[in-house]
């Protein structure tokens, strides 16, 4: 065990426990050195890798610090939040490894020696459990890491733990909430009490925020990085699916997938994107990547970057969609801040088939059809099923019959109905519907929008931006806008949860053509500089160990 795990009562405030000795002393770094003179210690509420590197870099502290640092802010706050689920208990290791490598001159790159924590349905074959928050996975094995996973490892980056997160990526139950697994709990976000944090990348937008690691990893099937991003007031980039291998990632559709940085800068986000991105053999999507060499996402970050796009807004996207007059004010404001940057903002860049879109079934059942055979063909990879699931009438008899699994409190209804459907993504019926939904979704959505316009992007407030380009796959980043103002009237959610109060942030988003990451993250830095929302709002609950604390 690494350290004690505590339940802290209503104090959350408290000085970390991982300042324990176990750690510090039995390595010859920065904790038995004196430190160099002119050392920074970066709050790591906002810590940039930046500024860890040149920490690391200058010998002020070492990798081993760090993970030490952020177990302590793990268990600050996680018997309140529940945010993380398991901890890897080779983190220490791993990091002392990483530093050993540094002191030989070894830099594998950028984010050489930072922690990181990621989503509860990315397959790790170390001692950690990837369960989906579910104990149907409790104790499965992978045959190897995840592409994800192996691309971190190979970057230098330390895994300290698996993230709570929606259940099954939210694709369970019908009566379920966000952030809530049965393996994990529930997860609130740190703005109000009981926030809703969003999903189903619930803690990794949690963690993220609250600098429980470095960074944190996301996927998104629809709405999954951009939501809890937009919740959690950090940045997330939704790569176009394909730009990112899903190989040995808990799937709920191979067409709408997709893995992704969550941070608290865009550069971050840019640099972590370059860690994850590219071709995969073990998945197929990967092959449609059109670079040779992928574009460097860290150069995109320009100040300059808004200067003469051409930036779309849906206008009868905004009606249709009915957006609280709040968000509007904000995402006003917002559109003053490009406009100032040299952009141009173009109106009524509408989504022209949006209406029939939002009423046609044919979206929902591409995602039902493809669950269907994608959970079969996952599980058929696992190394070791402890439960000897093999497809989805199977998983959800277990889960029905699993007590922990919360049911019939919780329901299977996203289950019953994608088995309801009756045939899944290899039937000839199924060609015609997807055919429809990326009609729908592209041409009469944000591929028509832009193209018919010459746009460089489109803009909308970031909880309305994902339901569109999840059906064409095409990519989004949102950035904080602001929150919800003093006077917003509060509204209480599913099992008191709190979707809406004053404090509770919002995020703006672009959305762009596939593979155009490279574009959508200039504008994204452009904007994120010159409006540096981020760092006005405030939390209730916050973790208070800090790098000082460990040394
Ligand atoms: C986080 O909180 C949950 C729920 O209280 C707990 O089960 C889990 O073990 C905690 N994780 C860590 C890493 O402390
Ligand atoms: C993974 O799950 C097993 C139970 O199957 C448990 O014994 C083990 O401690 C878990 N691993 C971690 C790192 O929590
Ligand atoms: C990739 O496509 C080929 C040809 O259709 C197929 O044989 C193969 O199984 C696919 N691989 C994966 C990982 O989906
Ligand atoms: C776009 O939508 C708005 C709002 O519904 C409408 O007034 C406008 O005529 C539409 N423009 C085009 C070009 O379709
Ligand atoms: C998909 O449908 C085909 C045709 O009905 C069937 O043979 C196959 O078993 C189904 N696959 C899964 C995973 O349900
Ligand atoms: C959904 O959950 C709530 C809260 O536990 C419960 O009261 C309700 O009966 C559930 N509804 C269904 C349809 O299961
Ligand atoms: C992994 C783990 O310890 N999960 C716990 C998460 O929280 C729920 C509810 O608080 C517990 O029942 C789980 O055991």
């Amino acid at each position: 065990m690494l350290f004690p795990r505590m339940h802290l009562g209503p104090l959350y405030l408290i000085a970390s426990l991982a300042s324990s000795p176990a750690f510090a002393s039995s390595f010859g770094f920065s904790s038995d050195l004196k430190a160099p003179v002119g050392c920074d210690y970066p709050p790591l509420i906002d810590a940039t890798s930046d500024q860890l590197s040149f920490g690391l870099e200058k010998g002020c502290y070492s990798s081993v610090d760090l993970v030490n640092a952020y177990l302590g802010r793990i268990a600050d706050v996680n018997s309140t939040l529940q945010v993380v689920t398991e901890l890897n208990p080779d983190a220490v290791e791993i990091a002392r490894n990483l530093d050993i490598e540094r002191r030989d001159g070894r830099i594998r790159g950028p984010l050489h020696g930072l922690p990181i924590l990621i989503k509860g349905n990315i397959g790790v074959a170390d001692k950690m459990n990837t369960t989906v928050g579910s104990y149907a996975l409790l104790g499965a094995k992978f045959p190897q890491d995840s592409t994800m996973v192996a691309k971190l490892r190979e970057a230098g980056m330390i895994i300290i733990g698996m993230l709570n997160l929606s259940q099954w990526a939210n694709y369970r139950s019908s009566n379920s909430t966000n952030g809530w697994s049965a393996y994990g709990g529930q997860v609130t976000a740190a703005y109000v009490e009981q926030q809703d944090p969003s999903g189903s990348s619930s803690g990794s937008g949690v963690a993220s925020d609250l600098g429980l690691a470095f960074a944190t990893l996301g996927t998104e099937t629809s709405g999954s990085i951009v939501s809890p991003s937009d919740r959690n007031n950090i940045v997330g980039i939704k790569p176009t699916v394909g730009l990112t291998s899903r190989y040995l990632v808990v799937p709920i559709s191979q067409r709408q997938d997709t893995i992704g940085p969550m941070t608290r800068t865009v550069k971050d986000a840019a640099k972590l994107l370059q860690v994850i991105a590219g071709p995969d053999p073990k998945d197929n999507y990967t092959s449609a990547i059109p670079f040779d060499t992928l574009p460097d996402y860290e150069a995109a970050c320009q100040l300059s970057a808004l200067k003469g796009k051409r930036i779309g807004i849906p206008t009868n996207a905004l009606e249709l969609f009915s957006i609280n007059q709040r968000i509007l004010e904000a995402f006003n404001t917002a559109i003053s801040v490009l406009t100032e940057a040299g952009a141009t903002i173009i109106e009524n860049a509408n989504f022209t088939a949006l209406e029939e879109f939002n009423s046609s079934p044919s979206s929902v059942n591409v995602v039902k059809a493809d669950f269907v055979s994608d959970i079969a063909s996952f599980f058929s990879d696992l190394a070791t099923n402890p439960n000897k699931i093999a497809n989805l009438p199977e998983l959800r008899d277990f889960t029905q019959s699993f007590s922990l699994e919360a049911f019939p409190d919780r329901d299977t209804a996203r289950w019953d109905d994608a088995l309801n459907l009756g045939f899944n993504n290899t039937s000839p019926k199924f060609w015609p519907i997807y055919q429809e939904a990326v009609r729908l979704a592209g041409e009469g959505g944000i591929i028509g929008a832009l193209h018919r316009n010459k746009l460089d992007a489109v803009i909308l407030p970031s909880s309305f931006a994902a339901s569109v380009p999840a059906v064409v796959g095409s990519p989004i980043i949102t950035v904080p806008m602001g929150a919800w103002p003093p006077g917003t009237e509060v509204e209480v959610g599913k099992r008191g949860l709190v979707n809406v109060a004053p404090g509770v942030p919002m995020g703006l988003s672009f959305l762009g053509d596939l593979w155009s990451e490279e574009s959508l993250i200039g504008m994204a830095y452009a904007y994120e500089q010159r409006s540096l929302n981020r760092g006005k709002l405030k939390r209730y609950i916050q973790p208070k160990t800090e790098l000082q604390d460990v040394l």
